[in-house]
Formats: C-alpha cells, sequence, structure tokens
C-alpha cells in the first residue's frame, strides 16, 4: 500500500504530538472524584511548540499570543461562569469528561461556590466585575489552553456533550455553539425562548450566521477569541461574540445539545422578571 501523504501543516502537527507524548518531565495535579487531572497538563512542550507556533497557525495575531496559548495545546479548558452555584457545580463537574480542565469563575458569589469547585477539583479564578461576559473573559484570560469551552455551572448543559463540538473546531469550525433543545416542556420560559427566536432570526438574516440559538454551551480557540478584543461585561457577551465572528468571517457551526432545568440554586437570568429585563437591556445595547 503506497504511503499516505500528508501537507506541511499535518506534519507539523504531527511532530508536535509526538513530541508531547514522549515529555516526561510532567506534573498531574490533584484529581478529583472522576480520577480526571484537575490543575494542569504536561509541562516541557512549551519551547518545542514554540518553534512551531507560527507556521501552524499563519492566521493569529501575533507569534507571543501563539506562544502564549499553545503551551498546552492537547487540552481543552471549560470555563464555566458561575454566580451562587454551589449546590449544583459539583453534578456539573462530576461530568467533565477526561482530558477537559474545568475553569469556574466566580464573582459575586456570596454561598460557597469558590470552594465546591476547588474541592471539586476546578480551578478557580475570582472575577471582580459583575456579570457573565465579564466571568467568561476573566475565563479566557486565565485558560491555558489552545482550545477553550463554555458552559453554566447550573446543570443544566451535559459536559458530555463537549467533546463532540470541540472535534467540529478539530475538523475546521472557529466557533462551535450548542443548539439548545428542551428535555420537555417547561425548561426553558417561553419569554426566553421568543426573545432567543428573535434574536438568532436576525442573526441568519442580517449577518447570515447558520445559528437558532445564541447559545451557552460554545466551543473555539482561545487565540481566536482573543483577537475579537474586549466584550460585553454583561448578558449581552454571547450575542456579541456571535456578530464579531460573522464580522470577522468565522466558520460558525451548530450542533444540537441537550437542555434541562437548572439542577438546584436560584437562576440569574431568564428564571427572573428582573433577570430577563436586564439581559434584553444588554441584549438591545449590542445590536443597536
Ligand atoms: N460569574 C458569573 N456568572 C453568572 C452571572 N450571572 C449568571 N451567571 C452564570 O451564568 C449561567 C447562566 O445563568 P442562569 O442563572 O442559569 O440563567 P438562565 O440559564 O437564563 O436561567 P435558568 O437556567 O432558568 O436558571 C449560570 O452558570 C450562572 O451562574 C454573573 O454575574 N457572574
Ligand atoms: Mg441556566
Amino acid at each position: 500500500m503506497p504511503a499516505p501523504r500528508y501537507s506541511p501543516r499535518t506534519r507539523a502537527r504531527g511532530r508536535v504530538a509526538a513530541s508531547v507524548t514522549s515529555c516526561t518531565n510532567h506534573t498531574i495535579g490533584p484529581k478529583c472524584a472522576e480520577n480526571r487531572c484537575s490543575s494542569g497538563y504536561e509541562r516541557g512542550r512549551h519551547c518545542f511548540v514554540t518553534s512551531f507556533a507560527a507556521s501552524i497557525r499563519p492566521r493569529w495575531p501575533s507569534v507571543d499570543k501563539v506562544t502564549e496559548t499553545l503551551h498546552n495545546a492537547e487540552g481543552v479548558t471549560v470555563i464555566i461562569p458561575c454566580r451562587d452555584e454551589a449546590e449544583a457545580l459539583p453534578g456539573v463537574l462530576a461530568a467533565i469528561p477526561a482530558g477537559f480542565r474545568a475553569l469556574v469563575v466566580d464573582n459575586g458569589s456570596t454561598d460557597a461556590t469558590a470552594e465546591v469547585a476547588r474541592r471539586c477539583g476546578a480551578a478557580v479564578v475570582s472575577e471582580a466585575r459583575p456579570g457573565y461576559g465579564a466571568a467568561v473573559q476573566a475565563g479566557i484570560a486565565s485558560a491555558g489552553t489552545d482550545l477553550v469551552a463554555f458552559l453554566d455551572g447550573d446543570g443544566s448543559m451535559d459536559p458530555r456533550e463537549l467533546p463532540a463540538l470541540v472535534d467540529l473546531v478539530r475538523a475546521g469550525a472557529d466557533l462551535v455553539v450548542g443548539r439548545r433543545r428542551p428535555v420537555r416542556r417547561g425548561v426553558w420560559p417561553w419569554h426566553a425562548r421568543l426573545g432567543n427566536l428573535v434574536i438568532a432570526g436576525r442573526l441568519r438574516r442580517r449577518y447570515g450566521l447558520p445559528v437558532h440559538d445564541i447559545g451557552a454551551m460554545r466551543v473555539a480557540r482561545r487565540a481566536a477569541l482573543l483577537t475579537l478584543g474586549p466584550l460585553h461585561t454583561r448578558s449581552g457577551y454571547p450575542l456579541q461574540l456571535l456578530i464579531g465572528a460573522a464580522r470577522a468571517g468565522w466558520r460558525v457551526v451548530e450542533r444540537d445539545i441537550a437542555y434541562r432545568p437548572r439542577a438546584a440554586g436560584v437562576s440569574k437570568v431568564s428564571g427572573s422578571w428582573l433577570g430577563t429585563l436586564r439581559a434584553t437591556r444588554d441584549f438591545l445595547a449590542v445590536l443597536r
């Protein structure tokens, strides 16, 4: 059988993978109940990967950024913005797939969110600025992996669906967004669903994005997200991200995910009228 032919880019990737596999200078952090690494990945990749950085990702903005983000190129950081999710978090963190690193971003929790997250093996970042978008962007700034995923901390989404979304990014998508499919009636308040439908329709018509949900579970490359600059610090973040992605010409892909009722705790956004009004204000500000 003839030997397979690979492009220079594929060969470079293969050499990176080989180097990582043979690296023995690694540190694995404390493990949680599911026997997964919680505090880091192998060390010793940085120098090798650096030398290939520019050639592997020529569309990235600068070699410095590439160097900074590729030292844990194999793993995926799951960024979980949380405000008062101490009750729901253990279930979410227990379902994080092997090879994924949970990073809980806490801002303004008055319960034991940070403590519970640490106890379950997640890394924790505190963000002083309030808001969902501020938390997400603090997570992106702190992540040490090339790929980053996002997930709510209320148990409404299943982290075991993340690998399928990651595969789509690895296959060439720039941003993969989970389209929430409620597991039963009543999971998604009608006003939130309607608002989401209207906004998604606008994103399709005005920006040509193939989406039906602004999404809360998503996967992208960290370096690419950084090129979009600072985005909305509150509920406008997911919408502004999609608009930024469209303007930048990203390949955006949508994939169905199950949407369940929050496992425990109190809704901060669509489950409360105040949260809904604030979210509507933020969406309108972004769409203006
Ligand atoms: N760090 C941080 N996280 C937030 C903030 N507001 C909301 N979140 C998190 O964002 C996610 C979505 O908020 P939810 O309260 O679940 O809002 P929702 O999904 O519209 O409403 P329900 O699922 O019906 O309760 C959850 O993980 C929240 O903890 C915030 O100000 N800071
Ligand atoms: Mg929720």
